[in-house]
């Protein structure tokens, strides 16, 4: 399991301040007429399936709510300030960044969570003596923590040869068969390159057209697709189940649109697989002038080709 992790500095809004107004009509006594301060605004966390990594808090750090505004006079109340929203990638853990509390977990898409709360307005001169001040919103550091299942995916048809590829770079052992939906449940490896490199890689159950609405194992699997970083898009280039190399390209991507916008923009690696077969060749020369793409040709048959796959993955990482 790989953690991605930062921390940041949230504050709530203070509460604007209350009044000190006084109203003098002619011949009548002088009223004190201040209105009370707006509520500061809130630091609100969003779970948000557009949200992928937790990247862009590692260059912002600091979130803060605005201030309600003042009081005035005839009694005018400030009006509170807008709360802070922090959109977040789903399975966010939110953590004091100093004591060991978790203070929410964010596992459904639209979820909110007030973190902290701005701060009341004070009090205007109508009600009391003298204003107050509105009270200071709270402040606290954080750290978001985002578990990715692995660093790379593997994607693609079933019978794809997922399963091959995965049993034949790591130790994991998925089970490899001539019929779809062999593979079952997301299974998990270590790939070791030369050098101290390594990452973890998994081999997602096969995807078909439909399955962002819940066809053949449905969108379950694209949601583990949302938590790796890069991915191979695996291709059965022999065409063994006879349908075309470059259509299948195109409706993995399109699933992935479907399902969330954002997953197409992963880095993917195109492996094209079981070149060993004769008519591989002549379909990869047809995909080509579809597909205009880098690919990485393979057998998990033979190993051809699988180092240089595995080199242009760990260069994506
Ligand atoms: N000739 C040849 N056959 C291969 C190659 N890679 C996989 N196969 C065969 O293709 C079939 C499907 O392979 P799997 O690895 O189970 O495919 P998968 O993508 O995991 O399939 P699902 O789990 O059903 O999604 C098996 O019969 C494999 O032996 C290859 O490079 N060359
Ligand atoms: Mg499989």
């Amino acid at each position: 399991m790989f953690i991605d992790r930062a921390s940041i500095f949230v504050k709530a809004g203070d509460g604007g301040d209350g009044s000190n107004s006084f109203c003098k009509i002619k011949g009548l006594k002088r009223r004190q007429d201040g209105g009370d301060g707006g509520k500061g605004g809130d630091i609100v966390l969003i779970a948000d399936k557009n949200v992928q990594t937790l990247l862009d808090f590692h260059f912002r750090r600091h979130f803060r709510a605005d201030k309600g505004l003042n009081g005035s006079g005839n009694n005018r109340k400030g009006a509170a300030a807008a709360d802070c929203i922090i959109r977040l990638p789903l399975g966010t853990i939110v953590k004091d960044k100093y004591e060991d509390i978790a203070y929410c977990d964010l596992k459904e898409s639209g979820q909110s969570v007030i973190l902290i709360k701005g701060g009341l307005g004070g009090q205007g001169n109508s009600k009391f003596k003298q204003a107050t001040h509105g009270d200071p919103g709270e402040e606290k550091e954080i750290t978001l923590e985002l578990k990715l299942i692995a660093d790379v995916g593997i994607i693609g048809y079933p019978n794809a040869g997922k399963s091959s590829l995965i049993s034949a770079i790591s130790k994991a052992r998925s089970k490899v068969a001539n019929y779809p939906f062999t593979t079952k449940t997301p299974i998990l490896g270590v790939v070791r390159l030369s050098g101290e490199r390594s990452f973890v890689i998994c081999d997602i159950p096969g995807l078909i057209e439909g399955a962002h609405a819940g066809k053949g194992l449905g969108d379950d699997f694209l949601r583990h697709v949302e938590r790796t970083r890069v991915l191979i898009h695996m291709i059965d280039m022999a065409a063994v189940d006879c349908r075309d190399p470059a259509d299948d390209f195109k409706s993995i991507n399109n699933e992935l649109k479907l399902y969330n916008p954002e997953l197409v923009k992963k880095p993917q690696v195109i492996a094209v697989n079981k070149m060993d077969i004769p008519e591989a060749m002549e379909n990869l020369k047809k995909f080509k002038k579809k597909v205009k793409k880098t690919v990485y040709p393979i057998s998990c048959v033979t190993g051809d080709g699988i180092k240089e796959l595995l080199e242009a993955v760990y260069k994506r990482l």
